[in-house]
């Protein structure tokens, strides 16, 4: 009885707007209306949900042998470096919370974190882990660096240009280790080498995209020196040192892909 006194006086509200307004008087119209917008509104939420990138949890560690890697998955997981750990031939693979989280109340989200060996011979294995990386984590040793410049922008150059990483735009922080020390360069000239050196194998390696997700492809702007700015990924570059626990930016960046 409720119900239907409310729905007559709803029809006669609705008669009234539309007279008002100089609308056709029909009900079954708007109900029609009325249907058509919630069924639209409930396919864009579920289309969203639906095509909605996969976000992955992994964080993938790479750079040259002795820029920190190992030292920082220990740091990450258990707040100390584990001194004395030998070069690995083996990817380290784990999943944990965040020590400096797991101290803290309400941060509960685990990541799984691949230390990924530097060495030339396990670089084809890269892929395996690239693939499912959501960010990469590349250190460079900030001390030791002009003697391995080269090679440093050449694994970089090597990620960068990945298929794969373009086109799913996997943001990848690149992290000036060792900033403890006091021969270690400044964040802005190891950014300018290396974007000085990538340059140089943008020149000569021009890749051809193909569909292969592994293949190379041009990251450099046409006619334009190359810059990370120019990567259609999010490229960063930072400052860190791993053994003074000075990794702000690395806990930012994880924290970003994990989504806590
Ligand atoms: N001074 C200093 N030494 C570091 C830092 N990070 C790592 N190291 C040292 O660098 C060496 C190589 O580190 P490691 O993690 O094994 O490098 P990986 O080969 O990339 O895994 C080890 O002796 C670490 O203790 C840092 O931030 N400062
Ligand atoms: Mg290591």
């Amino acid at each position: 009885m409720v119900s239907s006194a409310w729905k007559q006086e709803a029809e006669l509200k609705l008669q009234n707007i539309a007279k008002d307004f100089g609308l056709p008087i029909s009900v079954e119209l708007y109900t029609s209306i009325a249907v058509l917008l919630i069924t639209l509104f409930i396919f864009v939420i579920v289309a969203r949900f639906a095509f909605k990138k996969r976000k992955s949890d992994t964080i993938l560690l790479t750079g040259l042998s002795g820029s920190g890697k190992t030292a920082l998955f220990y740091q990450l997981r258990d707040g100390t470096i584990h001194k004395g750990s030998v070069t690995s031939m083996e990817a380290n693979v784990d999943r944990f919370i965040l020590h400096s989280d797991s101290i803290k109340q309400g941060r509960t989200k685990p990541v799984r974190m691949v230390d990924f060996p530097g060495h030339m011979k396990l670089r084809a294995k890269l892929d395996e882990f690239l693939i499912q990386a959501g960010g990469i984590i590349f250190l460079v040793d900030a001390a030791d660096f002009m003697p391995n410049v080269r090679s440093v922008a050449e694994y970089l150059y090597d990620i960068l240009s990945k298929a794969l990483i373009v086109k799913y735009k996997i943001p990848v922080l690149i992290v000036a280790n060792k900033m403890d020390k006091v021969t270690a360069h400044s964040i802005d000239f190891i950014r300018k080498q290396l974007e000085k050196e990538i340059d140089k194998l943008c020149v000569t390696r021009t890749g051809i995209s193909d569909a292969d997700m592994t293949s190379e492809v041009l990251i450099r702007k046409e006619g334009e020196p190359f810059k990370f700015t120019h990567c259609l990924n999010k490229v960063t570059v930072t400052e860190a040192s791993v053994t003074t626990a000075q990794l702000a930016d690395v806990y930012q960046f994880i924290r970003e892909q994990i989504g806590s």
